[in-house]
């Protein structure tokens, strides 16, 4: 059975349990990282010596990096729908998964300032250059939606997961943020999904 190491808050575990559960696979979940531990241990280390989180092991195949998580499950379990079996219409997905990393990049201090740093503590110039980056990508994620109902068009695939997990941050971080009507009709879209629901659209911690 395919086995997935990482604490559920992490926003990159998010996006493989998305998966996973879109595909209606069973899977074991091991917490793994941060109060868990686990990611030091040398078992996990001989699987992914970056010791982070998330881990998959499937069939005695073991793969980290999130975004080829999801794109190595799109692909064995939904080609022609999460992940689209036309070659163009795929890269169009796969370069919002991509841009995904873009955003977080962009909302790491706003996200860690916020959320888990202590008030006296956190880095006010930091957070508020975060907060103006990831206004400028999501006014271009706006745009990009004006004529789409997803990011690689007109239905959900395995470019939403990574960019929705992103957003989702973003979305209820306590920031102020401009109104984007594209952007949170999309959101909106994505909520009405089971997994989106259960993994990602849960409290910030
Ligand atoms: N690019 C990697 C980044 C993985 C990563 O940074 N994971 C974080 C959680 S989001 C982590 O493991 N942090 C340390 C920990 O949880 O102990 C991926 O997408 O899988």
């Amino acid at each position: 059975m395919l086995k997935i190491w990482g604490r559920t808050n992490s926003v990159n575990v998010k996006k493989a349990l998305w998966a996973a559960e879109e595909l209606g696979l069973k899977y074991e979940r091991v917490d793994a990282g941060m109060q868990f531990g686990v990611t030091k241990t040398p078992e996990y280390l001989k699987m992914n010596p970056n010791s982070l989180v998330p881990t998959i092991e499937d069939d005695g195949f073991v793969l980290w990096e999130s975004h080829t998580i999801v794109r190595y499950l799109a692909a064995k379990h939904g080609t022609g729908k999460l992940c689209p079996s036309d070659l163009k219409a795929r890269a169009d997905a796969e370069r919002w998964m991509d841009w995904a990393f873009t955003f977080q990049n962009a909302m790491r201090a706003v996200f860690w300032g916020l959320i888990r740093t202590p008030l006296e503590k956190r880095d006010a110039k930091a957070i508020e250059e975060g907060r103006l980056a990831s206004i400028r990508l999501a006014e271009l994620l706006n745009t990009h939606l004006e004529n789409r109902t997803y990011v690689a068009g007109g239905a959900f695939t395995m470019g939403d997961i990574p960019v929705g997990c992103e957003v989702q941050r973003w979305m209820r971080c306590p920031i102020e943020r401009p109104k984007l009507p594209n952007v949170e009709a999309w959101f909106a879209r994505l909520g009405q999904r089971p997994a989106f629901k259960k993994f990602v659209d849960v409290p910030l911690t």
